[in-house]
């Protein structure tokens, strides 16, 4: 019989710093689900597709904001001494081990504009490693969940759960790359020039809005790869864990973590060529 990985013992029972992952996991799913059907049935009829987010204010709703509260009183309710890191300004040392990375809301110009596009990441970090990573796009009715070491799986309106692995790798020219474009029109500009170079050398590319959708997509076999540079790890962080249980690599620039210089994640075989075309076309620098 295999050892559990987290014995729990009369006399070594299971700390809160060594918290279950499944019991991590289901609170990450309980809380995205919540936040995502307050999302989809809380969504204005009339949300002003004139308020486009653009820099240097970025359109903040109040739907983000209460997604995010929902996600932070339903894990605190359970563990009141976690710490949070949210892109709608959670942030809470905690002293736990556990801390929260959360995008309430994940693609938000396709929510203003009402296009599917968008979702929920919650992540937990163990230490500063993640451990549980929790992607809900409602629009698709699709949950993506991935706990480290143990898998990714989705569970879909129409298909169940099923555990997830990227598509095998193909010739970098037959690989369709998904990448995000900066909200600052200059910065765009760059990233369309490196954008131009790449195409010709891949099957094509795609632009799809969320980060966090992109990297579940990736894992599901719906992409061969993606990157994009200016990201936070509130964006990433579930995502970048789904990706890599799917079997996909991830990184930033060679030999270097995802960071907001560039992410880049993507099939093994395609990795590594892709990484190293960016590189060389400056997709890390504005
Ligand atoms: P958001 O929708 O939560 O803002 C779009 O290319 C992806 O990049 C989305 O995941 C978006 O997250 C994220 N992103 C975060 N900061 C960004 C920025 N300054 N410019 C462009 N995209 C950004
Ligand atoms: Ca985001």
């Amino acid at each position: 019989m295999t050892a559990p990985r987290h014995p729990a013992h009369p006399d070594h029972p299971v700390h809160s710093d060594h918290p279950v992952h499944s019991d991590l996991l289901a609170l990450a799913r309980q809380a995205a689900t919540r936040a995502g059907t307050l999302l989809r049935d809380g969504r204005p009829a009339d949300l002003a597709v004139a308020a486009t987010k653009s820099s240097p204010i970025d359109v903040v709703t109040e739907m983000d904001i209460a997604a995010e509260k929902l996600i932070t009183d339903t894990i605190s309710a359970v563990r009141p001494d976690d710490g949070f890191l949210g892109e709608e300004g959670a942030s809470a040392e905690g002293t736990s081990g556990i801390r929260w990375v959360i995008d309430p809301l994940d693609g938000t110009v396709n929510y203003l504009y009402g296009l599917p596009t968008w979702s929920v990441s919650i992540a937990a970090e163990h230490h500063g490693e993640t451990v549980v990573g929790v992607v809900a796009i409602p629009m698709r009715g699709e949950l993506f969940h991935a706990v480290r070491g143990e898998g990714a799986h989705a569970t879909g309106a129409w298909t169940g759960e099923r555990r997830l692995t990227c598509r095998p790798s193909p010739p970098l020219d037959q690989a369709l790359v998904s990448t995000g474009f900066n909200y600052v029109a200059e910065v765009r500009a760059h990233q369309a020039e490196v954008a131009a170079r790449l195409i010709p050398l891949l099957r094509d590319i795609r632009r799809g809005g969320s980060a966090a959708v992109d990297l579940c997509d990736l894992a599901a076999g719906r992409l061969d790869g993606y990157y994009e540079r200016g990201l936070n790890p509130w964006d990433v962080a579930a995502g970048d864990l789904i990706a890599r249980e799917a079997g996909a690599h991830t990184g930033g620039r060679p030999g270097e973590p995802p960071s907001p210089a560039l992410t880049v994640a993507a099939t093994p075989g395609v990795f590594q060529p892709l990484q190293t075309l960016l590189d060389d076309f400056g997709a890390w620098r504005d």
